[in-house]
């Protein structure tokens, strides 16, 4: 390299160096606090959409003092990874599902999944956002955790395979169904008499494509945007139970904030749980006939044999003694008898 090259390369190096600095000129200086957002959706799933939008407003509203970084579709490792770093204090906000690894450490976190227990988005969330949510909430915090007052919707789930419509429990018998890590979860889909596999959500379109399993179920939202009607035939709109995230963080990370800064984190990441519940209630409605245009064949099956089947295996007793009187009045309140 002759003098001169090598004097234009330097000077291009330092402008490339210098351009970022000139485009960030409002919060240039470093964040004091840095956080780490993690979720298992993909990047484009409305609750990535809405954290960043939180993000972006913290910043602003914290004079740029906290930076939270969101880092989706298991980047931070996979539900069970992420629930430890959280407790480790290595991860400061995590979204889980109640139903999902969570049950594992707080039992009672499952119940709002129970089989065929709400009808509606609204019902689920006048109980979360109600004495149902405070008495979960309350409970997460005896295992060094705290949860946001809203749950971000992932709304009621469906079940996909590549084997056959699912029209009567009959149709799910021995049929090999992916369900979280999660005890409900698994006891739900034998009670329906499948054979259902615990996955998680990271190794889902992999053990769809190998067919290590014949199914799934999930929200319309997630089987349109983590692309699994690629590697599934059909759609039965069991509506079987409803999901949602907490969005949760530790006391350790949560205390570590200053405590005029915690009510501006919590109003905006709060304010963007209520956004993701329009946003997936649209995409839930509106992705069927985007999903049969993909090749996706829907059937909706009449709901009352799998309650009615779900009732006579004693699914519902079983739980109640799991959860406890308390817990099982406590849900009583927001659905109709259960059992
Ligand atoms: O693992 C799943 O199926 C998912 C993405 O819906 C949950 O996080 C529970």
């Amino acid at each position: 390299m002759n003098g001169f090259t090598r004097r234009q390369a330097l000077i291009t190096a330092v402008a490339a160096v210098a351009v970022p600095a000139l485009i960030i000129p409002k919060f240039a200086r470093a964040a004091e606090f840095n956080l780490k957002f993690g979720t298992n959706l993909p990047a484009n799933h409305p609750l990535n959409i809405r954290a960043t939008e939180a993000a972006e407003r913290i910043l602003k509203d914290t004079g740029g003092q906290v930076q939270i970084n969101v880092f989706p579709n298991n980047q931070l490792g996979n539900d069970a990874d992420m629930l430890s770093q959280l407790r480790a204090g290595a991860m400061d906000f995590f979204t889980v599902s109640g139903v999902n690894v969570l049950s594992q450490l707080v039992a009672v976190s499952s119940m709002y999944g129970l089989g065929f227990a709400f009808s509606n988005d609204d019902a689920v969330h006048r109980a979360l956002d109600g004495d149902l949510g405070k008495y979960l909430r309350g409970q997460f915090t005896k295992v060094g955790l705290i949860a946001m007052d809203n749950i971000w919707s992932s709304g009621f789930r469906q079940i996909t395979n590549s084997v056959r419509p699912i029209t009567t429990p009959n149709d799910l018998k021995n049929m090999k169904i992916r369900v979280p890590v999660s005890p409900l979860w698994t006891s739900l889909f034998q009670h329906l008499g499948a054979a259902p596999a615990s996955i998680n959500f990271a190794e889902v379109y992999s053990s769809l494509q190998t067919k290590v399993v014949d199914g799934q179920e999930n929200p319309l939202s997630i089987i349109s945007i983590a692309k699994l009607y690629e590697v599934q035939k059909y759609c039965s709109m069991t509506n079987h139970m409803w999901d949602g995230y907490w969005c949760m963080s530790s006391m350790k990370a949560w205390n570590r904030l200053p405590e005029k800064v915690r009510p501006i984190v919590a109003q905006h990441l709060n304010r963007s749980a209520l956004d993701v519940r329009g946003d997936v209630a649209k995409l839930n409605t509106s992705l069927r006939s985007d999903l049969q245009a993909k090749g996706m064949v829907f059937n909706t099956p009449d709901p009352a044999p799998f309650r009615a089947m779900l009732s006579k295996s004693g699914f519902y007793a079983e739980w109640r003694k799991k959860y406890g009187e308390e817990a099982w009045a406590m849900l009583e309140k927001y659905t109709a008898k259960l059992g």
